[in-house]
Order: structure tokens, then sequence, then C-alpha cells
């Protein structure tokens, strides 16, 4: 599959994530900073369909990406930011888990971004617990993979496939594309309408 066509179609604050034309989603989870809207873009091949930034917490809504007239990639916002208050960190956190959990419109897949230095933090792991407590199908992306050494890269992702054991876990960095195929691949695989 290559994208060939990618549009933004809505942007969610509440809890209305069902689309009309009922294509199938693809959400995108992970700590602020970690690089969900950048690994959109570079999926897409679009520097700036989503909006990324130095500052973390760009994305405040959930934005639906429709690609090839056939599904949706949805960017959240980052969870975890420090820099938000309590107040409004507590919501982004709700908010999603109440999408995991309840959200009629569920999602076929969920990609897990983290940054592969950082590894999975506390709030990655409780993220993981929740959606196999619902049973999500989730992808770990390990992203800016391009930082690391090899070596260093190498024995990050062991670790990181050591702590989630059944989950698959792909290399990737949304600066040089490195694992811009196997993602593609997975994500066409795993937005197959049925
Ligand atoms: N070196 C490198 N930098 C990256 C990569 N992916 C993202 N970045 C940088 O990381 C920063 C954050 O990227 P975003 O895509 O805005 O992160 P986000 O996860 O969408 O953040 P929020 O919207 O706050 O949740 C930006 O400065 C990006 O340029 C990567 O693969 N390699
Ligand atoms: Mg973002």
């Amino acid at each position: 599959m290559k994208i060939s066509k990618a549009e933004f179609a809505k942007g969610v604050i509440g809890d209305d994530y069902g689309m009309k034309d009922n294509l199938p989603h693809i959400a995108f989870f992970g700590r602020s900073n970690a690089g969900k809207s950048s690994v959109i873009n570079s999926l897409v091949g679009k520097k700036d369909l989503v909006k990324t930034s130095k500052m973390p917490g760009k994305t405040r809504e959930a934005n639906f990406f429709r690609i090839n007239d056939s599904f949706y990639l949805v960017d959240f916002p980052g969870y975890g930011y420090a820099k938000r208050s309590i107040l409004e960190r507590n919501k982004i956190i709700k908010r999603i888990f109440w999408y995991v959990e309840f959200s009629k419109a569920r999602p076929k897949a969920v990609f897990l971004i983290i940054d592969a230095n950082v590894g999975l933090t506390a709030l990655d792991r409780d993220m993981i617990k929740i959606l196999e407590a619902n049973k999500h199908q989730i992808v770990i992306v390990a992203n800016k993979i391009d930082k690391l050494a090899k070596g260093a890269a190498e024995k990050q992702l062991s670790l990181i496939q050591k702590e989630a054991p059944d989950i698959p876990v792909l290399r990737y960095s949304a600066k040089t594309n490195e694992g811009k195929d196997e993602l593609t691949q997975k994500i066409k695989f795993l937005s197959r309408p049925f």
C-alpha cells in the first residue's frame, strides 16, 4: 500500500469519535513529545499535515486524518506533559481512558508511540494495561531511533520487547523514515475492513 491521499477530517474534543462513513480507524497514543504527530507526517509523506512542535503539548484535540479514502489515522493528545496543569493532564488521560473503555467507535488498533531513547514510562505501562484489559490490538512504535547508535538501539529495543513480550515492537524514525515500509504494512493489515 502506498499512502497517496491524506486529508484532515475532524478534530474531537468531546467524546464523539464516530465518523459518518464508518471507515475503520487507527489510534496513535503516546507521551507528549514522543513524536506521534511527526510519525503520522512521515507516514503520509507530508511535512505539515499534522502540526508538530519542539514544545510538547501541541496536540489538544483528537485529530482524524482520512487516508486513501479508506481509513483514518487519529492523532491523540499526548499524555504526561509536566508543564500542563495537573487538572489538564488528568482531563487528557481521562478522555483517553474513556475512549479505550467505552467509545462505541472502537479503533482497529492502537499504535503506542514511544521515544526509543526513553523507553516505556510508567504512564505507557498503565496505558498498555488498560488497552490489554479492553482487548485492543496494540503495536509499540519505538520512534526517534535515529538518536541512538546501532548498539544502543538494539539494546533499547530488546529491553522494550522484554517488558512487553506479547506486543510487536517496531523501530522507527520520523526524521529519517526508517521503518516506514514496515509500519505502513502493519497499518494496512490492521485497518482492513474485516
Ligand atoms: N530526531 C528525531 N526527532 C523527532 C522524531 N520524531 C519527532 N521528533 C521531534 O520531537 C518533537 C516532538 O514531536 P511531535 O511529533 O510534535 O510529538 P507529539 O508526540 O505529537 O507531541 P504532542 O502533540 O505534544 O503529544 C519535535 O521537535 C519533533 O521534530 C524522530 O524520529 N527523530
Ligand atoms: Mg502531536
